[in-house]
């Protein structure tokens, strides 16, 4: 079988060896997870974020690494490392990566991924990173589900590519994705229900309140816990995706990572039309401020991210009532 590799026809020319390094590391990615050992789902320890790590991660990390050492990149980031590592003296690229996003559910055989982001490199490698998010040139997931994608934006829309099993290709399937606002389903971890800030709470209740409560419509919930495949959904068929900020100790800012999960994400749904916020203010809007920083994350559909922006603005009588007395958001 030939190397694994990726269409290049949409990918910008500086861009090409690093985009075919990462299909070679995610075809390999994709190759290990479907021989499934049981062993992959092993506790190794924790990260320096205080996260336990199981074997996979560690694992993808190293594939990842050893799959970019040639690609012109200067300095690689990755949620399993403390500090940036230097790949090639004279690359053009600082990449950052959570390379096996969805740890929890490796053991469940459900859809975990890979999440990058592609910066222009300096010659310090935080500085590299630390800078406002907009500035990425590149970011994507790849998902590893029953079948292996890449979803990839360069700031001109939005890109899907399928690994092809005979060929080990990443085929271009989508040139240019629309995030579709049809979707009435809302994705977050409900169990914190009482941890949330009030403006989070009365957006749920108002769409757990369905056709009886201010919005007039039934919603659905899903909740996967693999931040790609919630957004893979949301990118297919619309809908909204929460991980607010909760008052559980650690989690002021959120759980989810600005530089390797938020931002990359942002990215790809602000390029299909969607909106990307920490729940009132853009992501890509803001500065990437520490390597292992969080953030509060709201994504989806660009009508829905903004009506729980516009909770927040709510005064504090309204936000606090119960639905059927909140007459504001009534439709
Ligand atoms: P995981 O820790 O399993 O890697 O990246 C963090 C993440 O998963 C996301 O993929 C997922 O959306 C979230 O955490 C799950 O959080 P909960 O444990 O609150 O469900």
């Amino acid at each position: 079988m030939r190397a694994p590799s990726i269409d290049i026809t949409h990918v910008p020319a500086p861009l090409r060896p690093l985009m075919l390094a990462m299909a070679r590391g995610a075809a390999e990615m994709a190759g290990v997870i479907r021989r499934g050992d049981r062993r992959m789902a092993a506790e190794m320890g924790v990260n320096s974020n205080g996260d336990g790590q199981k074997r996979l991660d560690l694992d993808a990390d190293a594939l990842f690494r050893d799959a970019l050492r040639h690609a012109g990149l200067r300095w690689y980031a990755s949620e399993e490392l403390c500090d940036p590592v230097a790949i090639q003296d004279d690359g053009d690229w600082a990449l950052a990566i959570d390379p096996l996003d969805g740890s929890s559910n490796i053991d469940t055989n459900v859809s975990i991924g890979t999440i990058f982001a592609v910066y222009p490199a300096g010659t310090d490698a935080n500085a590299s990173f630390l800078r406002p998010a907009r500035e990425l040139i590149c970011g994507g997931y790849v998902i590893y589900g029953p079948r292996c994608s890449m979803v990839v934006s360069f700031g001109d829309g939005t890109q899907i590519y399928a690994l092809n099993p005979d060929t080990d290709c990443f085929d271009l399937t989508e040139a240019r994705l629309s995030l579709p606002d049809t979707s009435f389903e809302f994705a977050i971890n409900a169990s914190n229900y009482r941890h949330w800030p009030r403006p989070v709470r009365a957006y749920i209740d108002d769409c757990l309140a369905g056709t009886d409560g201010p919005r007039d419509k039934n919603f659905n919930m899903r909740w996967i816990g693999s931040l790609v495949a919630e957004a893979h959904r949301i990118l297919m068929r619309g809908g909204i995706f929460l991980y607010p900020a909760d008052d559980r100790p650690g989690y002021a800012r959120g759980r989810l990572r600005m530089l390797y999960e938020c931002a990359p994400i942002a990215f790809l749904i602000e390029q299909a039309g969607g909106r990307a916020t920490d729940g009132a203010l853009p992501i890509l809007d803001a500065r990437v401020t520490a390597l292992h920083g969080r953030t509060p994350l709201v994504f989806g559909s660009a009508d829905k991210v903004n009506r729980v922006a516009a909770y927040h603005d709510l005064p504090e009588a309204e936000v606090s009532a119960l639905f059927g007395n909140r007459g504001l958001f009534r439709a």
